[in-house]
């Protein structure tokens, strides 16, 4: 209902809507409408109100409420569904339920917070309320079960487009999932499946970006490994005042444009797209494989997404998945 208010309110961004008006469009009485009005103030919202005119909405904070990022969103798809919570165990996970019960293709779940954000392998993904981006995209790609790399390696371009294109700040793909900036991992990302035979029912691409964070805010451990885009600013003398919602619409824009080439068969368009962005070519690799591990150097990458290393045995490598660590990636960007 909130979001209704901040529709119609929006409607008249110049102007008042009369809480008589807000109350009949939506079936509610006027106290109710003051009640939203209250609630949205109390968010951050500054809504001037007067005895005789009504309400107008002066501007909006920071939040991921679904009004916020579908004003102006340019998709067809992608994001025409979002589902909004203050706080979620997990987004990938709330997306899977979802999925499984038949939602539309292109639904996104975004959270202020995570109580039980997932990584990898079940490791944990600081999620801090207001501080991030906790998405998760329910896609259906009309692709083979081997192909779902290739959407990871999309997802991993479009928030490399998101945040260059938001905030001018150049980020770098470290393969499979993990975006890097000033060697550190500001987003990271997480794509499950749901497939019978070699049939692909859905796919979550779940998206953690830091945004607002301060060094204080991450953990001991990972004080070292982890930055947000506002660090980022600070280190570099700037400050600007970011919307987490402008990343997400550049984001889902991006992600629809490649999903529509991925859907049209075209995967070489989203490998060139890729390597562009990519930290990981060219650069000295170790992989770790359950109980086997590699050194070499990262050569290139297969059409269906695998990493081409060229080891120091002198075998050539292609490897899915498990971990890669890059030895000089703090040189890398
Ligand atoms: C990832 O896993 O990088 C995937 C993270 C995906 C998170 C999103 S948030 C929305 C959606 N809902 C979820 O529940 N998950 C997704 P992995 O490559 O396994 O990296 C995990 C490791 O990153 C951890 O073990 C930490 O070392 C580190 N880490 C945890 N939180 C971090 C953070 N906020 N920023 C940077 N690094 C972090």
């Amino acid at each position: 209902m909130k979001d209704k208010v901040l529709k119609e309110l929006n409607n008249k961004y110049s102007g008042f809507v009369s809480g008589e008006r807000l109350g009949s469009l939506f079936n509610v009485s006027r106290t109710a409408v003051w009640k939203y009005i209250k609630e949205l103030k109390n968010e951050g919202y500054v809504i001037e109100a007067s005895p005789n005119k009504g309400y107008r909405l002066v501007s909006s904070p920071d939040n991921l409420r679904p009004y916020e990022i579908s004003l102006g969103l340019k998709t067809k798809i992608i994001g025409k569904d979002i589902k909004y919570f203050y706080t979620i165990d997990s987004t990938n996970d709330y997306a899977k339920k979802l999925a499984s019960m038949g939602c539309h293709d292109g639904t996104v779940i975004v959270a202020e917070s995570q109580t039980c954000g997932r990584g990898r392998l079940g490791r944990l993904w600081y999620s801090g309320a207001g501080k991030g981006i906790w998405m998760s995209v329910v896609l259906k790609p009309q692709i083979a079960l081997l192909d779902i790399q290739i959407v990871t390696l999309a997802a991993s371009v479009a928030v490399c487009f998101a945040i260059e294109e938001v905030t001018g700040i150049k980020t770098g793909i470290k393969w499979p999932n993990d975006i890097i900036l000033s060697g550190k991992k500001v987003c990271g990302i997480l794509t499950e499946t749901n497939s019978e035979m070699e049939l692909i029912n859905f796919l979550v691409i779940g998206v953690g970006i830091n945004v607002h964070q301060e060094i204080d805010d991450f953990p001991d451990e990972l004080r070292e490994k982890a930055i947000s885009l506002k660090m980022h600013f600070v280190n570099s003398g700037n400050n600007i005042s970011l919307k987490r919602s402008d990343i997400i619409k550049s984001f889902l824009f991006k992600l629809e444009q490649l999903y529509n080439i991925i859907n049209a068969g075209e995967k070489q368009e989203i490998i060139d797209q890729w390597k562009k962005y990519s930290i990981t070519l060219g650069k000295s690799v170790k992989v770790v494989r359950k109980k086997h591990e590699y050194t070499g150097t990262a050569e290139d990458i297969t059409i269906d997404g695998k990493l081409v290393i060229r080891c120091s045995d002198g075998v050539v490598r292609e490897v899915i998945s498990g971990e890669v660590s890059i030895n000089s990636i703090k040189e890398a960007i």
